[in-house]
């Protein structure tokens, strides 16, 4: 017998037990990236969280698959972009799982929008695998586009809004309730007829410390140990722990999705509940890396420095693959201080978000409110402390010109970092960018979801040609990583720490030996630099200097 349940018919078959013997399947599903990125993988924490959370409220029956660790090296073209790849595993594998796990219940997330299209066949997969199994997507992506989610995959049966880490929970009870009434459950949003029933949002969690130790233990961690392609994929060791140890951040920048998600209030654990975490990954698994998944790690100075002494007698080592601000604290005196506290806690190299090299475009126009000489400033003083500086900028915002390339062009070069990231500029659903570019009709024709990488165009440009942009990140991106890697031993010595086997014909590599390619043309590093100078900027990258010279002759 089924009953009608807002257009899903759920089987009282499937139900007929206590809510909490209810089989519960988390999924995450395959990535996709362009050929020449590298495939990261790290387990799922938004998942391991949810299922920390179930398990606090009595339910037992969980499984975590992430289809990335399961088949990682099942890589595949993607037809909607040219040059990208999904790697995971498939559908068919997914199915096999399922049939072994038997769900009622399949949550899947979808960290990036670029695997919204991934996330969809994990959801035709589960109504394969059978199509009474209840389908909840949840994360970054859907919470911000769920009436789209629901309209373009029917085999999605709801969606969950917001931080999952304690709403899994009532969902669950709710529905195995049975009263057709899940209007109780925060963030649900469910079809009704042509309309859509959104349910009011849970409050942000700001107990931080309440929360429980994610359930690690669910995941396959030799195997994450064993591939070591974290999201800071240059690790001593494999055995790396990934935390997040605050969620939200105060500032407004208008390209990130971080904060339309998890908002603009600082929500911190306290330094011993962090504590609590680390000793738990040291204990149980032997790690000897930490990656700090935090997106403004020091906005709180005391708090850094309390966590340092509290972790520092583990003698891991410490990285912080997003970037924090540069001028935090702002008093220069205690940002020695916090940065010689992280050095000796373990840190080897900080990142910060500096953006673009324009100040008024950065402050004006991206929100940032920050002042460069305090970049300028924090990469002396962490470079006193005997941290490494690694800074982070992008390119192709809307309606940029030339004058704001060139400005971040010169800043980046004369500045003292020791690794950059220049990327493209790409828009993420909810904010204030992607609205820019919705308005003004701005997408670049090759935009769709899976493209919305940052090493690909996403925005039309204002005054130069798509390819031209390209090239002259790539190239920038080089020739900023070529200059720094001259200057330090410890910056080379960073680069050889990347696995190279994992990839084969991925082109990461010690930037020493990077060069350009022009008219089928390979021309190294040395000779573009020392032909070029740092000023000219514009087509930096398409500067051909023994063409000119022998134009010249
Ligand atoms: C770690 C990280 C990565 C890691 C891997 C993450 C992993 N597998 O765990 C790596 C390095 C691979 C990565 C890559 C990228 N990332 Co990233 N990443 C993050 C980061 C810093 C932390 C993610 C995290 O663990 N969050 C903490 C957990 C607790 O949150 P959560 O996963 O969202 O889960 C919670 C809720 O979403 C919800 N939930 C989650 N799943 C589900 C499922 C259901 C069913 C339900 C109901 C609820 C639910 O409950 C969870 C607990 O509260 C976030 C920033 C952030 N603050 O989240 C960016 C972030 C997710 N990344 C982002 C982006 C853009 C990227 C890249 C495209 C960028 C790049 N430079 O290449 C790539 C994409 C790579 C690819 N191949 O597709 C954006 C995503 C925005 C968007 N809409 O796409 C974010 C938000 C950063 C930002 N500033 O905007 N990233
Ligand atoms: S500082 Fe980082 S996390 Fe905060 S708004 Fe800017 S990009 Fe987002």
């Amino acid at each position: 017998m089924h009953l009608i349940l807002n257009n899903i018919y759920v089987s009282r078959m499937t139900f007929n037990k206590n809510s909490k013997d209810a089989r519960i399947a988390l999924i995450s599903p395959r990535a996709v990236a362009s050929k020449n990125m590298i495939r990261r993988v790290q387990p799922p924490l938004g998942l391991c969280c949810i299922a920390a959370g179930l398990r606090e409220n009595g339910f037992k029956n969980l499984m975590i698959y992430d289809t990335l660790i399961e088949d990682y090296n099942d890589v595949r073209s993607l037809k909607s972009g040219d040059g990208m790849i999904t790697y995971g595993a498939s559908g068919e594998k997914i199915i096999e799982k399922m049939n072994d796990f038997k769900p009622d219940i399949v949550g899947v997330s979808s960290l990036f929008s670029s695997q919204v299209s991934q996330a969809y066949e994990v959801a035709r997969a589960i109504k394969k695998y059978n199509k009474e199994t209840i389908v909840v997507f949840g994360g970054i992506h859907a919470s911000d586009k769920p009436e789209e989610v629901l309209n373009d995959e029917k085999c999605v049966d709801f969606v969950m809004r917001g931080e999952g880490d304690y709403t899994w929970s009532t969902f669950v009870e709710k529905i195995f309730e049975n009263k057709n009434n899940l209007k109780d459950v925060p963030g649900l949003v469910q079809r009704k007829g042509k309309e859509f029933l959104k349910n009011p949002m849970a409050p942000l969690i700001h107990d931080m410390d309440a929360l429980p130790i994610p359930a690690w233990d669910l995941v396959p961690m030799e195997k994450y140990f064993e591939i070591a392609m974290y999201h800071n994929p240059y690790v001593k060791s494999g055995r790396v722990g990934c935390i997040m140890t605050s969620r939200g951040c105060p500032d407004r920048c208008y390209f990130c999705s971080s904060t339309v998600f998890f908002g603009h209030k600082f929500r911190q654990m306290s330094p011993e509940r962090v504590g609590e975490m680390v000793d738990y990954l040291v204990e149980k698994f032997q790690i000897k890396e930490l990656q700090i998944e935090d997106d403004n790690f020091a906005v709180n100075p005391i708090r850094v420095n309390k966590i340092c002494d509290r972790i520092k007698h583990h003698k891991l080592r410490v990285t912080m693959p997003n970037a924090m601000r540069a001028d935090t604290p702002l008093n220069r005196d205690k940002r020695l201080e916090m940065f010689k506290n992280m050095r000796e806690a373990g840190w080897d190299q900080i990142g910060l978000g500096v953006e673009c090299g324009d100040p008024e475009f950065l402050n004006d126009v991206i929100g940032k409110r920050l002042d460069l000489d305090e970049v300028v400033a924090t990469c002396d003083l962490a470079h006193q402390a005997g941290l490494l500086v690694h800074t982070n900028f992008m390119m192709g915002f809307p309606f940029e010109t030339k004058k704001t390339r060139d400005r971040t062009i010169n800043f980046a070069m004369n500045l003292d970092s020791d690794s950059y990231s220049l990327s493209l500029a790409t828009p993420l659903p909810g904010t204030k960018m992607w609205d820019i570019v919705e308005k003004n009709n701005l997408f670049h024709e090759s935009y769709n979801f899976d493209t919305g990488l940052p090493t690909l165009v996403s925005i039309k440009p204002h005054d130069i040609k798509d390819v031209e942009l390209k090239t002259l990140v790539e190239n920038t991106n080089k020739k900023l990583n070529y200059k720094a890697s001259q200057k330090k031993q410890a910056v080379r010595d960073k680069y050889k720490l990347l696995k190279s086997s994992v990839h084969g014909d991925r082109k990461y590599m010690d930037p020493s030996s990077a060069s350009i390619e022009i008219d089928k043309e390979i021309i190294p590093m040395s000779k573009v630099l020392s032909n070029e100078g740092t000023h000219g900027t514009e087509n930096r990258g398409a500067a051909r200097p023994e063409i000119v010279n022998k134009n010249k002759s």
